[in-house]
C-alpha cells in the first residue's frame, strides 16, 4: 500500500482537530463583469465566486478562497459546446446580490456567498445553500479540500451518480468517486469503477442537476451524515460545479450531455447481440463459437477475444500458436456475419522485446513517480509501464498503434480494461505518479478519476484513424464524466445471482441518467454460472440495455446461449430475436439519445416525477418513449406486481389491456417472456429477423401501431447503419403522429434528413383497435388500401415507403362487458 498520506482518505483521518478548520468565505467587498455572462463576487477574506450564466436554465459556480482561479480546464466539458450567454441580469439588493435568467433566479448573500436558486417562473426555490461553500486548508498537499452543503427541499430525492450498485434513490446514502477495480462488487460496494460527479434532485418545487467538475477523489452525501442536508466535497482542486434547471428530470440529463456531450450514431450492429468470454482461443475455437451461433440460427453480430488473444499479454501482439491467420480468421468471420472486438489494457510490458514498450520508452510515453522514476506495476503481463493518457502526445502514440489491429486485420471494436487503473500490488497507482493532464502537471490524486477516460479517448482516435470512414466502437470500464463521447461502457465484473441480476438492471439505468447510455452487464453474471432460468431471465432483461453482451470468467462452465440445455437455448434465442427485430426501435431510441441527449433507459421514477409513489421504485424501466420494462429478477417466480404510470397501456405481445387499476398490478410472468408494456397511441417500426445487422440489404419495415383513443407520437430513425453520412443529414427521421377515436385511427408522419430507403414496402399493422371493429378501410395519401388480418387477426396493410398520412376507419360493433373488467390482472 501506498503511504498512508498518500492513500487517499484523509478527509476522515484528519479532522479539524487535527487543526483542519472548517473556513468560510466573510462578507462581499467587489462586484465585477469580467467578461459576458460572467459575475464575479469578491469577499473581504478574498474568496471569489464566479458565477457564470451558460444557458437561462445553466448556471456554473467556481469558487476560489485565494480571490483568483488557476487556468480552466475540464475533460468533462464538450470542446463543442460553446452557447451564446443568454439574457440575464444582476442586481445588487440589500442583502446580496441576484442573478437572473428567463429560467432561474439566483440570490447570493452578502455574508457568506450562499446561494438560493429558484424557478424564475414559480419563484420556488430548487436548491438552496446550507453551510454552502467552505474549505479546509491541504495542510499535506497544498491547496484545500473543497466543500459545499445545501439542504434538503420538502419531499426532496436524489438519482445519478453513474455506476453506483444501491437502489435508484439516492436518499440518505453517501458515495465516493475514486475508480477502482472491485471484482464481485456487491450492493453497497463503493467506490466502483466510474466516477460520474452529477446527480438530479427532484422534489414538490421541481428538478435541477448539479455536476460537481472536480476530478479528485469526492464524496456526495445525500443526508447520510446530517439529516436534510446534502454535500459535496473533493479532496483537492476547486469547488466548480454546473447547476441545471429542467422542466422535468429527463430535461436535467439533456442539459448536463449539453455541456458534457453525447456520442456519435454507433454502427447499427453494435447494438446487435455480443458474445464473449475470457478466453476464447485459439482459433478454431472462436471460430466454433461464431458456427454455433449460425447453426443454430441465434442472431449475433459480434464475437470478443479476451487477453489470451495476445503473445504473453502484450498489447497490440497476437500468441502467433493459438492465432497463426488472425487476419484471414477476422475476414472469415466478418464473411458470416462477425465483428471481432478485442481486449486492450493501459499496462506494457517491461520487456526488451517488445516493441511497443521499447518504443515508449524511446518516446518517454509513460508515467513517471514524483522524483522522476518511472511508475512500475504487476497486470496481467507481468511489471508495466504505463501511458500517460493525459498527454495528447500520447495519446496520439496510443492512436497508432491501432494501426495494424485495426486497419491492417480488421479488428472492429476495441474493449477497454483495468483502465481505472488496476494493478495486482496497490489497486491503483501511487498517489504521487506525475501527469501531465493536458498541461497542467499534476499528481495521480487528480488524475486518477480521468485516467481510463483518456486511454479510451486515444483508443476511440485509433479506431476512427485506421477505420476506413466507419463509425467506431469502443468499451470502457472507467470513465469520468463525459467519457460518453468516446465509448460505450460495460457494469464491471458481477456475479452470476438474483441479487446481480437487479444490480445490473439499478447500474444502466443509473448510468443512463448520468449521460452515459450505451451500457450494458455481462450477461448472466461474469463470476460464477447461472443457472438455466437465471441466464434466460438476465438475457430477456438484456434484450433491452443499449449494450448486450453475454461475457463470463470462464472458469466455472461455459456460458453461451446454447449452455443451458435445449429448453433454456430455445427461449434465449427467442428474446435474442426480439431484440434484432426491435432494432429500429433501439436505433431510434439511440438516435434522441445522441440528437438530443434523452436517455435510452429511463427510471420510474424520472419519468412519473410528479407521483411520489414512483420515487423509491426501481424495478420498472421504461426504454424508449414507450416500452415499460420489466425485469424478472427473482427466482421461479410466477408474476409480479408492478406499477403502471399514467396513460393506457397494452401489453407488447398480445393486445391484452390491464384494466383501470395504476398501482400495484399483478401480471403473470411465464418463463418464456418478462412482461413489457406499450404505450397505446405508439407506433414502433420493427425488422424482419436477422442473424446478424446487414444480412438483409434493405429489410422491408414493419410498423406497429397500438390504437389510442387521443394522440400519441412516435419518432423513427433510419440510416445506412454505418459511415459518416448521418452527419451531413443523411438519415430519415420520422415524426409519426397517431390520432384514435373509438371509430378511427390516423397516421400523420414528417421527416427530415435526405436518406432514400433501400426498401420499397412498408407492412403496417394496427393493433389494440376497439373489440368488436368491422368493416374496415384503409387509405394511405388518399389511395385505397387492402387489408388482411394477421395471425392474431390484427388488419395489417401494405403500404409504399413515403407514405405521410393513413387514415383507418371502422364501424364499431357491439361488444358486451367482459365481467374480468375490474380485476387487475394481466398476463403478458
Ligand atoms: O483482472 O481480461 O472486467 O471483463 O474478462 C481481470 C480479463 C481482467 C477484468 C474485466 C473482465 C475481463 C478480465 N479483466
Amino acid at each position: 500500500m501506498a503511504s498512508d498520506e498518500f492513500s487517499g482518505n484523509y478527509m476522515e483521518k484528519h479532522r479539524p482537530s487535527e487543526g483542519w478548520a472548517d473556513l468560510f468565505p466573510g462578507t462581499i467587498r467587489t462586484i465585477s463583469r469580467p467578461s459576458e455572462g460572467v459575475v464575479d463576487l469578491l469577499t473581504d477574506n478574498q474568496v471569489l465566486l464566479r458565477i457564470q450564466v451558460i444557458e437561462a436554465g445553466m448556471v456554473r459556480f467556481r469558487f476560489s478562497p485565494e480571490g483568483r482561479f488557476e487556468s480552466d480546464f475540464s475533460y468533462a466539458v464538450d470542446p463543442d459546446f460553446h452557447p451564446e450567454p443568454p439574457s440575464h441580469e444582476v442586481v445588487e439588493f440589500g442583502d446580496g446580490v441576484a442573478i437572473r435568467t428567463a429560467a432561474l433566479s439566483i440570490r447570493v448573500s452578502r455574508n457568506g456567498l450562499k446561494t438560493t436558486i429558484s424557478d424564475a417562473k414559480t419563484g420556488k426555490p430548487l436548491c438552496q445553500d446550507d453551510k454552502g461553500f467552505h474549505w479546509q486548508d491541504n495542510k499535506t498537499f497544498g491547496g484545500e479540500v473543497v466543500k459545499m452543503m445545501k439542504t434538503y427541499q420538502p419531499g426532496e430525492h436524489f438519482y445519478g451518480l453513474g455506476d453506483k450498485s444501491c437502489d435508484l434513490n439516492l436518499r440518505g446514502r453517501r458515495f465516493d468517486l475514486w475508480g477502482s477495480d472491485t471484482y464481485a462488487f456487491g450492493p453497497d460496494s463503493d467506490p466502483l469503477y466510474k466516477n460520474i460527479p452529477f446527480y438530479i434532485g427532484m422534489h414538490r418545487g421541481g428538478t435541477y442537476g448539479i455536476f460537481f467538475d472536480n476530478t479528485f477523489r469526492s464524496r456526495f452525501d445525500f443526508g447520510a451524515e446530517q439529516p436534510n442536508r446534502t454535500a459535496f466535497s473533493a479532496e483537492g482542486g476547486e469547488m466548480n460545479y454546473y447547476f441545471f434547471h429542467g422542466e422535468t428530470p429527463l430535461d436535467v440529463t439533456r442539459a448536463y450531455t449539453r455541456l458534457t456531450g453525447r456520442p456519435g450514431m454507433p454502427p447499427l450492429w453494435a447494438l446487435g447481440y455480443h458474445q464473449c468470454k475470457w478466453s476464447y482461443y485459439p482459433d478454431a475455437v472462436f471460430r466454433a463459437i461464431g458456427k454455433g451461433f449460425r447453426d443454430r440460427q441465434i442472431p449475433c453480430d459480434a464475437l470478443y477475444l479476451d487477453i489470451d488473444y495476445m503473445d504473453g499479454y502484450r498489447c497490440f501482439t497476437w500468441d502467433a500458436e493459438r492465432f497463426p491467420d488472425p487476419k484471414g480468421m477476422v475476414a472469415d468471420l466478418e464473411k458470416d456475419g462477425f465483428k471481432t472486438v478485442v481486449i486492450i489494457d493501459p499496462g506494457l510490458k517491461i520487456d526488451p522485446e517488445y516493441s511497443v514498450w521499447r518504443e515508449g520508452i524511446e518516446k518517454d510515453m509513460f508515467c513517471r513517480r514524483q522524483d522522476g522514476n518511472l511508475a512500475k506495476g504487476s497486470v496481467w503481463p507481468g511489471l508495466c509501464h504505463f501511458p500517460d493518457f493525459t498527454r495528447p502526445d500520447v495519446r496520439e502514440w496510443w492512436a497508432e498503434q491501432f494501426k495494424e489491429l485495426v486497419g491492417d486485420i480488421g479488428v472492429r471494436g476495441v474493449w477497454n480494461d483495468m483502465n481505472e487503473p488496476a494493478v495486482f500490488e496497490d489497486g491503483t497507482f501511487s498517489h504521487d505518479i506525475r501527469h501531465d493532464y493536458d498541461g497542467h502537471p499534476c499528481s495521480h490524486r487528480k488524475a486518477h478519476n480521468v485516467y481510463g477516460m483518456q486511454m479510451v479517448r486515444a483508443t476511440q482516435e485509433g479506431l476512427r484513424r485506421f477505420g476506413d470512414g466507419k463509425r467506431t466502437f469502443s468499451i470502457t470500464r472507467s470513465a469520468y464524466a463525459g467519457t460518453q463521447r468516446h465509448a460505450c461502457a460495460w457494469t464491471g465484473d458481477n456475479v452470476a445471482s438474483w441479487e446481480h441480476l437487479h444490480i445490473a438492471s439499478l447500474q444502466c439505468q443509473r448510468l443512463a441518467i448520468s449521460g452515459m447510455s450505451f451500457i450494458g452487464s455481462d450477461v448472466g453474471g461474469f463470476i460464477e454460472t447461472p443457472t438455466p432460468e437465471l441466464y434466460l431471465r438476465w438475457v430477456q432483461m438484456a434484450v433491452f440495455h443499449p449494450f448486450f453482451r453475454t461475457h463470463s470468467s470462464g472458469d466455472h462452465g461455459d456460458q453461451e446461449p446454447w449452455s443451458f440445455g435445449e429448453d433454456t437455448t430455445s427461449l434465449v434465442k427467442q428474446a435474442i430475436e426480439m431484440r434484432y427485430r426491435l432494432l429500429p426501435v433501439i436505433y431510434s431510441t439511440f438516435w434522441q439519445y445522441v440528437s438530443d441527449g434523452t436517455p435510452m433507459l429511463r427510471p420510474m421514477p424520472l419519468v412519473a416525477h410528479r407521483d411520489p409513489d414512483a420515487y423509491w421504485r426501481s424495478t420498472e424501466f421504461f426504454f424508449g418513449d414507450h416500452l415499460l420494462v420489466i425485469p424478472m429478477t427473482r427466482e421461479s417466480e410466477e408474476g409480479r406486481f408492478l406499477y403502471l404510470p399514467d396513460g393506457d397501456w397494452f401489453s407488447y405481445y398480445d393486445d391484452a389491456k390491464p384494466k383501470s387499476v395504476r398501482k400495484d398490478i399483478w401480471v403473470d410472468c411465464p418463463i418464456d417472456r418478462i412482461p413489457v408494456f406499450v404505450h397505446a397511441g405508439a407506433v414502433l417500426p420493427h425488422w424482419p429477423l436477422q442473424q446478424y445487422v446487414g444480412e438483409i440489404p434493405h429489410p422491408e419495415p414493419e410498423l406497429r401501431a397500438w390504437w389510442k383513443n387521443g394522440t400519441e407520437t412516435s419518432r423513427w430513425y433510419e440510416d445506412d447503419g454505418d459511415g459518416q453520412a448521418w452527419k451531413e443529414g443523411v438519415y430519415r427521421d420520422s415524426t409519426i403522429t397517431l390520432e384514435g377515436s373509438p371509430t378511427s385511427l390516423h397516421l400523420t408522419r414528417q421527416w427530415t434528413g435526405s436518406w432514400t430507403p433501400g426498401y420499397s414496402k412498408i407492412r403496417l399493422v394496427l393493433r389494440g383497435l376497439p373489440k368488436g371493429w368491422e368493416a374496415l378501410t384503409v387509405q394511405a395519401d388518399g389511395t385505397t388500401i387492402p387489408t388482411a388480418p394477421d395471425e392474431d387477426g390484427n388488419p395489417v396493410a401494405v403500404l409504399p415507403h413515403g407514405f405521410k398520412a393513413l387514415m383507418a376507419v371502422w364501424k364499431a360493433g357491439v361488444v358486451p362487458e367482459p365481467a374480468a373488467e375490474t380485476e387487475t390482472a394481466a398476463t403478458v
